[in-house]
């Protein structure tokens, strides 16, 4: 079978690394091909350096590097290169890079440099971390440069900020007027992507989040159509459980565009290709969707196996409603 996904970092790596063990250890399935379609809105240069953190966490949570404990960079990972940038006053601090996942960036930055696209680059990276051994493509949604920005007001006035800087410096504090794909009128999606999502058995959208990661992708020319289009059940897992994320600040995203912190709020921008939704079973009695089908289960990924047998429950709708 053909799974496509589309996937921001935490949320949509562990979920993915669930599904991939849900597969696994299915007879009929182990021979399943997932490709993952990544956010690259997250995306920023620091010291001269590419970093593409939602990628990055698909690559160390599915290569097993990944530190557990953050949901994003290294394990057993140190951070001399961030202190000896400090001691020469070198901006920005408030983003960790540790010495091992600056190795990325580095080789990353250097391959870009030397003509390769990002998704040349992310196909060498998922080499090192062993994905074609697992059946696992990985694609940025496009190899041209997008950058999600902020629109911010505060004391400072009206100014645009670049999306890490709002949710890792800032934690979602200042409020946000709007977010903007800076690039994406000139974006087409990356070679594969469309195939993907129209040439899948099934996609699949795990819990990440609606707006900055979803969100993102599906504003990447023709995604949207392919998904409308395709004949695969499109079938997606909440992020959002008793009105709340589960982690991050979904809750500050989904305000800024105007759109409830609700189970029904999330799966409303997802209607016009929406075939399944996964819901918390405490919040199933509260969602009533007119164009999908609804199922409560138990939607925390407290470790790999709750991960799994979500991700099972997620293809299971699928297959229901294929
Ligand atoms: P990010 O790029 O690291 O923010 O990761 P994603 O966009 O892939 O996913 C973020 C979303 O995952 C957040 O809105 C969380 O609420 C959601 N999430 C994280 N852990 C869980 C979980 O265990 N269960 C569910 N249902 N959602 C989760
Ligand atoms: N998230 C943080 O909250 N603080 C950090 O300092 C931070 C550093 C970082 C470095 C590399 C990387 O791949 C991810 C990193 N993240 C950090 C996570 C990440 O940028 C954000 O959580 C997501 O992009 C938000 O969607
Ligand atoms: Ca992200």
């Amino acid at each position: 079978m053909r799974i496509t996904a589309l996937a921001g970092g935490v949320g949509g790596a562990r979920f993915l690394r669930g599904l991939r063990t849900h597969l696994d250890r299915t007879p009929d399935l182990a021979d399943s091909e997932l490709t993952i379609i990544g956010n690259t809105g997250d995306d920023i240069s620091l010291f001269g350096l590419r970093v593409c953190p939602d990628l990055d966490t698909l690559l160390y949570t599915l290569g097993g590097a990944i530190h557990e404990g953050q949901g994003w960079g290294r394990a057993d990972e140190s951070h001399r290169l961030q202190g000896e940038l400090a001691a020469y006053g070198a901006e920005p601090q408030w983003f960790a890079l540790g010495d091992l996942d600056f190795g990325t960036h580095v080789v990353r930055s250097q391959w870009l440099g030397q003509g390769l696209s990002l998704s040349d680059v992310t196909g060498r990276l998922a080499q090192r971390w062993g994905l074609p051994d697992q059946r696992i493509r990985l694609l940025p949604m496009t190899d041209s440069p997008v950058e999600t920005h902020v629109v911010v007001e505060d004391e400072e006035g009206q100014r645009a900020i670049h999306f890490q800087e709002w949710w890792v410096r800032h934690q979602a504090s200042i409020p946000a007027q709007r977010f903007v794909a800076v690039g994406m009128d000139r974006a087409t999606a990356a070679p594969g992507v469309l195939d993907a999502i129209r040439q899948a058995d099934v996609v699949i959208l795990p819990p990440s989040n609606p707006v900055v990661s979803i969100g993102i992708i599906l504003g990447v020319p023709g995604v949207r159509d392919a998904l409308r289009g395709s004949a695969a059940p499109v079938v997606g897992v909440s992020p959002l459980v008793g009105g709340m994320p589960v982690r991050g600040h979904a809750d500050a995203c989904l305000a800024t565009i105007g759109v409830e912190c609700t189970p029904s709020a999330v799966a409303g921008l997802y209607e016009d290709f929406l075939d399944g939704w996964l819901v918390a079973t405490e919040d199933e009695p509260q969602v009533r969707l007119r164009k999908a089908a609804v199922r409560g289960r138990p939607l925390l990924m407290t470790d790999r196996d709750a991960a799994a047998d979500l991700a099972g429950a997620a293809l299971d709708l699928a297959l229901e409603l294929k």
